[in-house]
């Protein structure tokens, strides 16, 4: 029996390795429809209608498209450092990337989720995980950065994150991974996994004003894995949905071990039960660390607080918050539609896909009817919470989304395509290949209460011949479908930044006039702030040296620096003057390890440099300002340590004059 189900798994892994060369669809231009350019074409000087918002996968960055266009607009460091806007190097935001193991500056990013109200995308804020080192992230819409980054405790992978519920009062991230414990002693033998691994769910409350991120609890669950999840919606609000993987508890050769069972589950948490829980004293504060790193508007710094405690609720000990709901086989996607009522399973390795009620699943948990239970959770019967199953969809479903309508869509890996399938009677409708193998697609609102049913978008996970190569690496690539007719119909294909896993589409009108354009410098609070060519200076002590510079349109002040030395600490605090939209400034000394700043008009930044050498280092404008950008330009002087050269510095007449101390060491 044992064999019989191993090999089982060997041959559906062969289908998945192979799979792909298989079911590489043919003739792939044909694919494309004669009116498909004029229905991406936005003319030259015209505006996108939508915003994409989509992570970059191991680059750790979110990037942001025009659609129908498919043209890049902007790319949003998050958890990686940046090296056009100078996030993670300069001082203001290096606390960004903090964490409870140090400065990291590199995360793998793969899941975007939109702030909503009443169930609605709300155009606030986009959230984001940090999949590797677990972190959430919150991108503010006004001004597209990085406004917080909240690490997460007792957590290892945090892919099945975040998402939202219906006004943003959580947003949930849960562990792939199951581990001992921060507050455990970790040093347990691997295979002592049953006995000492955990998976853990965090509520992180979103204050709604502000924004602001906190833990509100954390679930303890059984040792599985989680994939992804959704947050329930009308009815179903108060619930979320998770996705779970390897029930089998394995820890080595998952690929195998981790695909024995015919089922695992889809796990419903009621939260608010847990809200009751947390209430009435059933939480338990467990010492832990992590980090807290919030970006402060009027300061423009970024600071980092260590937080030392969570408050841990287990699932197995409080009846009434976790319930499983069997799901065929190693589900991926765990998608709820717009009415509330149906959750889609996407097993991976599953030949159908399982559509649940969450109607079905209420009278089910009502009636106390379980089937089994798993590590102290109850089990529902798979036939007391289906609602149905659709049958022979295509192979290896991964995501669904929907358009409002009825429709649901869902990605196929394996046999590379979209299928359009109707949610009352679970029948297919229509389908349409990828190219290729499509990870996760999205609709704009296509997992909210309303969905604009224009487009859905594929996230490619291989290009292979689409483009002209680039060696080894290819772009990975989106695909955009018009949606609006009873078929799909393809209509561009663009490349994207890193992998691109998921993205959140979100109509401009609901952005686009609240972005900012410059910030006023009146309001500037940064602490070496520098307003006005008049207060420009430098000012030394002991070793520390603070330039407060600023910059506009076509110098510097100041420009001529003299009377720093081996051995000082160098920071050049550049305040960009200018009170117009979309005139940066750049900053860059020569030699320095951080080296380059870019500054908002209204903005100041840091620039820390320890000279490493005696001698004149220029320094510029990196980014092209007007006609003069290539004289926005300044020297400092490095003298030996010791040397008697006093502390000057100015521009123009002002500039530095006569010390000459040459052989005077
Ligand atoms: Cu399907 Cu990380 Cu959401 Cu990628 S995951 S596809
Ligand atoms: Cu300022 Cu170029």
């Amino acid at each position: 029996m044992r064999r019989s189900k191993y090999f089982t798994a060997i041959i559906i892994i062969i289908a998945l390795v192979t799979g792909l060369q298989a079911c590489k669809p043919k003739n792939t231009a044909n694919a494309v429809s004669a009116d498909a350019a004029q229905k991406a074409y936005v003319a030259p000087g015209k505006y996108d209608e939508f915003y994409d918002f989509v992570s970059g996968g191991f680059s750790g960055q979110m990037a942001v498209y025009g659609l129908p266009s498919g043209r890049l607009l902007r790319v949003i460091p998050v958890f990686s450092e940046d090296p056009q806007s100078g996030y993670g190097y300069s001082e203001e935001t290096k606390a960004m990337l903090n964490t409870s193991h140090g400065q990291i500056p590199w995360d793998d990013l793969h899941h975007i989720e939109a702030s909503q109200t009443n169930g609605e995308i709300d155009g606030r804020w986009v959230f984001a995980n940090g999949n590797n080192t677990p972190r959430l992230a919150r991108i503010d819409l006004t001004t597209y950065n990085t406004s917080e980054i909240l690490e997460l405790p007792n957590s290892a992978g945090n892919h099945s994150s975040p998402f939202a519920t219906e006004n943003t009062e959580y947003v949930v991230a849960g562990t792939r991974f199951s581990v001992p414990t921060d507050n455990m002693n970790g040093d347990v033998p691997i295979d002592s996994y049953k006995k000492n691994f955990r998976g853990t769910i965090s509520f992180v409350s979103v204050d709604k004003d502000s924004g602001t991120m906190k833990i509100a609890f954390q679930l303890l669950i059984p040792g599985i894995n989680l994939d992804l999840s959704h947050a329930g919606k009308g009815p179903s609000h108060g619930w979320f949905f998770f996705s779970c993987y390897n029930t089998e508890q394995a820890h080595t050769l998952l690929e195998v071990n981790a695909s024995q069972r015919d089922k695992d589950f889809v796990m419903a948490i009621n939260w608010k039960k847990a809200e009751e829980y947390l209430k009435a004293g059933k939480g338990v504060k467990q010492s832990v660390k992590y980090a807290h790193n919030v970006y402060d508007e009027k300061t423009q710094t970024a600071s980092t607080k260590y937080e030392t405690e969570v408050t841990v609720l287990d699932t197995r000990a409080l009846p009434g918050i976790a319930y499983f709901m069997p799901c065929p086989k190693s589900p991926h996607g765990c998608d709820v539609d717009p009415t509330g009522e149906y959750i889609v399973g996407s097993g991976k390795l599953a030949a159908l896909i399982p559509v649940f009620s969450f109607e079905k699943m209420m009278t089910a948990i009502n009636s106390n009817k379980y089937d089994s239970y798993y590590d102290s959770i109850p089990v529902l019967k798979y036939e007391d919470v289906l609602y149905g199953e659709v049958k022979k969809p295509g192979l290896g479903p991964l995501h669904t989304e929907f358009d409002g309508k009825g429709n649901a869509y869902t990605s196929f890996f394996i046999s590379s395509e979209i299928v359009k399938w109707n949610i009352k009677d679970l029948k297919v409708l229509d389908r349409a290949p990828t190219y290729y193998s499509i990870g996760h697609l999205s609709i704009p609102g296509g997992d909210t209460r309303k969905p604009n049913a224009k487009y859905v978008i594929a996230y490619n996970k291989i290009t292979k011949d689409r483009y002209l190569p680039t060696g080894p690496e290819l772009a990975q690539s989106a695909q955009l479908y018009d949606i609006s007719g009873d078929k799909m119909q393809l209509i561009l294909d663009f490349p994207t930044i890193g992998e691109p896993h998921y993205g959140q589409a979100i109509e401009a009108s609901l952005i686009k006039d609240k972005s900012k354009k410059f910030y006023d410098i009146n309001h500037n609070e940064n602490a070496f702030v520098t307003k006005g060519e008049g207060a420009a200076k430098v000012t030394r002590n002991g070793n520390r040296i603070d330039i407060y510079m600023t910059a506009i349109r076509s110098h510097l002040v100041p420009d001529n620096i003299e009377g720093v030395k081996m051995g000082d600490e160098v920071y050049f605090h550049v305040t960009n003057q200018e009170q117009d939209w979309d005139v940066p400034h750049g900053f860059a000394v020569k030699g320095a390890i951080a080296p380059e700043l870019l500054i908002m008009p209204g903005e100041t930044r840091t620039l820390k440099w320890e000279p490493d050498r005696v001698g004149i280092f220029p320094f510029y404008c990196t980014d092209f300002c007007s006609a003069l950008h290539q004289e926005m330009s300044g020297y400092i002087r490095i003298s030996p340590k010791g040397s008697k050269v006093p502390l000057a510095f100015g521009t123009g007449d002002k500039a530095p004059g006569g010390n000459d101390t040459t052989g005077v060491q």
